[in-house]
């Protein structure tokens, strides 16, 4: 980590696998601190204050909703917030919702720069540890916390279900260095991340309205497709 407020967002120019969306490497200045959750957000959770649970593999109390469109994780956040501020637990200027890309990808690392914020596990020993995916996934989700957490303390940031950003996709990171701050969509694709190929640097896009399908963008070794979740954050306006 290079400075406590500020990472390179994007893959490392040595990374041995690539995609063209991960790059240019991007130096992202985050001048505000920010709270992530832990874990994706479980079917408990998104039952208590949703009043609804549209997960295919419903009845999982601990297992992380999926088949949330992200207006549903939008709306989540803002619900969240008018709750906790009610109940008097959210300081004033605060709020709940979604990370912006780059502040997902800084949580993921948590201060690393290797393939995985576990390291770059070149012959694949440890990924198992770490993430469900397809190796070991048995195509359905699993319950939030069961894999090893990143140096943060945050689980499933590799594996389990794909998680909504706040931004618009963008195919390509900007290059030089940027304040973050969510990109504000120009058309209809929305950023995913937290699965797919797995990597730290992995990006994916979704519809706003995408159920499941997000899993379509699946690449080769990674096959989960159990839609889309999320992992609330509490963020300063
Ligand atoms: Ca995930």
């Amino acid at each position: 980590m290079d400075s406590p407020r500020g990472f390179h967002h994007g893959q490392s120019p040595d990374e041995r696998e690539r995609d063209l969306d991960e790059g240019p490497l991007t130096r992202v200045v985050l001048p505000e601190g920010f709270w992530i959750g832990q874990h994706e957000v479980t079917q408990a959770e998104y039952l208590a204050l949703m009043g609804t649970n549209p997960s295919h593999h419903e009845g999982q109390a601990l297992h992380p909703v999926e088949k949330v469109s992200w207006q549903d994780a939008a709306d989540y956040g803002r619900r969240l917030t008018a709750l906790e501020r009610d109940a008097g637990n959210l300081p004033e200027g605060y709020a709940y919702r979604l990370p912006t890309e780059a502040e997902w990808e800084y949580a993921c690392r948590a201060g690393t720069t290797t393939r995985f914020s576990f390291g770059d596990d070149a012959d694949a020993a440890l990924i198992r540890d770490h993430a469900w995916f397809s190796r070991n996934a048995e195509s359905a989700t699993h319950p939030v916390g069961t894999r090893k957490p990143n140096a943060w303390g945050l689980f499933d940031v590799h594996g389990n279900v794909l998680e909504w950003c706040l931004d618009g996709w963008r195919s390509r990171l900007p290059g030089g260095q940027v304040t973050n701050v969510a990109v504000v969509p120009t058309g209809t694709l929305r950023a995913v991340r937290g699965v797919l190929a797995l990597r730290s640097a992995s990006r994916a896009l979704g519809e706003p309205g995408q159920l499941r399908g997000v899993g379509a963008v699946q690449r080769p070794g990674v096959s989960r497709g159990a839609g889309a979740g999320r992992r609330a954050s509490a963020v300063g306006r």
